[in-house]
């Protein structure tokens, strides 16, 4: 860790909060597991202030946001305000509708009329770094999170040239043939080398960026250093994890155990296949279900034996991508469901909502075979959340070769999910495999999402930002 009296500026387009409104009173939940937790943990609770969008503030926010901001302030947020047009250009338009399915080699979803969107993606970048500036102190470390703020880093440098800034990437970084598309590519790996330190998932994603910064740039890099406007730049992998102890201790609850036999109980004689998704086109729903029908196509001997259990919370829904790919999801389960259910089973079941904690732990401890099947994915923290809950040492994970886990999670069957017969094959090796290799899968699994938590990602990543800080410094000296 970098020296104790150092605070950290965590910049991400969201906050990690939800604004909940109870008896005309607004309420600020900060959010529980996952990156916020790890850095207060790692870092100490008065030594993170997080940057960044506090949400939808619709009207009645807007009347209480002196409460909002009396709340960000005792829970060391900085709010960043977006008006209605810019979220719609900087988050939908621009993030959301060229660089996300961009960066998963979605093409054909890219939006070719992004010109104002991209205008409107630099004015947000710029208020960001604008907020980060107003709060900076020299001695703070400025972490930039992700593909909504690529141009801050390059900001930032700007104003302040001796800060130390590190950049995390939580998506895919695409090779250079398909980052090569986008109109601006020159302005976002210049954005990005404004920061001392770049991260992302695996090697495959650093040595693509890499490869991008010498096919558009001409900047030959080092492995794992590139030297750009007078600064050693470092490029690397780290990849995230869970809090593994918080899944495991949670999912223990006596709560989670009922949960879990219910979900049982309601599907006696069957199987349960488990899928655990934000409803996002990258996820693979379609093709999931797709395999489903084929599995029932050619093991129609399964039909009555197993349930799949889809869960999918709903995500960016003012979106047209995300709108017509709900539709499509309706009228799939629905087709699949219509051609093979009986009187007493059908073989989908749908659930379009978010999950409470109960529920989603409680289907990870009931699932016999988790599917994680996204055509693309940065990580994928569910198929590490499913293997930490599994006390019992049991269930199968079918993971996409696409999804960052795969890449550590060799133990899992891994499919392509762009094949449609081998996602249907895997799926009924999964659901009739054998005790002990379900168990010597799982205990191996279960070892490395234990030895690698987020924890360690937010040591070795800070240990690195350190490292080409002081370097730099050092360079600067001479
Ligand atoms: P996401 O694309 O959001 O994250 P993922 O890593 O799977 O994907 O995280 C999703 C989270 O949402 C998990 O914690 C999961 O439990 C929760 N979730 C999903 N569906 C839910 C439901 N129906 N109900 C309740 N909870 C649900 C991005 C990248 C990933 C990368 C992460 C972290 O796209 O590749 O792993 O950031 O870097």
């Amino acid at each position: 860790m970098g020296d104790v009296t150092s605070r950290y500026l965590i910049v991400s387009n969201r906050l990690p909060i939800t604004a909940v409104v109870e008896n005309g009173n607004l309420e600020l939940k900060a959010s529980t597991g996952g990156l916020a937790t790890a850095l207060k943990q790692v870092f100490g609770e008065d030594n993170a202030t997080w940057i960044g969008w506090p949400g939808e503030t619709g009207a009645l926010m807007r009347k209480a946001r002196e409460q909002l901001e009396d709340g960000l302030e005792k829970a060391g947020m900085v709010p960043v305000y977006l008006a209605a047009k810019q979220v719609e250009r900087f988050y939908e338009g621009f993030s959301n509708g060229v660089l996300w399915p961009l960066f998963h080699y979605l093409l054909d979803t890219v939006r070719s009329d992004a010109g104002r969107d991209w205008e409107a993606y630099r004015e947000v970048n710029e208020k960001f770094a604008e907020a980060v500036v107003a709060v900076y102190k020299p001695g703070d470390r400025i972490w930039v999170q992700d593909y909504q703020l690529c141009l801050v880093p390059g900001m930032l440098r700007k104003r302040l040239p001796q800060a130390s800034i590190g950049f995390f990437l939580h998506i895919p970084f695409p090779a250079s043939g398909v980052f090569r598309i986008l109109p601006w590519r020159r302005e976002i790996l210049q954005g990005l080398l404004g920061a001392d330190l770049i991260g992302f998932h695996t090697f495959s994603y650093a040595r693509q960026f890499s490869s991008c910064l010498l096919r558009i740039l001409g900047l030959e890099s080092n492995v794992d250093t590139v030297t750009h406007d007078g600064r050693l730049v470092r490029i690397g992998a780290f990849p995230i994890s869970i809090d593994t102890e918080h899944f495991e201790t949670a999912s223990a609850h006596p709560e989670v155990t009922a949960k879990a036999e219910e979900i049982r109980h309601h599907h006696p004689g069957c199987k349960i296949l488990v899928g655990v998704d934000r409803l996002d086109y990258t996820k693979g729903l379609k093709r999931r279900v797709l395999a489903i029908e084929h599995l029932l196509e050619k093991h129609p001997e399964l039909a009555g034996k197993f349930k799949f259990i889809q869960a999918a919370v709903p995500s960016r829904a003012g979106v047209e991508a995300y709108k017509q790919l709900r539709k499509q999801i309706d009228e799939l389960v629905g087709r699949v469901n219509g051609r093979f259910s009986t009187i007493s089973w059908s073989p989908v079941q749908y659930l379009y909502r978010g999950l409470d904690g109960h529920e989603l732990l409680g289907l990870y401890r009931a699932a016999d075979v988790m599917l994680v099947t996204p055509l693309r994915d940065g990580m994928n923290l569910v198929a590490k959340e499913f293997v930490a809950c599994r006390h019992d040492d049991d269930g199968v994970l079918v993971l996409s070769e696409f999804a960052g886990a795969a890449w550590e999670m060799g133990e899992a069957i891994i499919v392509n999910p762009y094949n449609e017969d081998e996602l249907a094959d895997a799926m009924h090796r999964a659901l009739t495999m054998d005790e002990p290799e379900r168990r010597f899968r799982m205990q191996r699994l279960r070892k490395r999402v234990r030895d690698w938590t987020v924890h360690e990602w937010v040591r070795q990543f800070d240990q690195a930002l350190t490292l080409v800080t002081t370097e730099n410094a050092a360079w600067h000296r001479t």
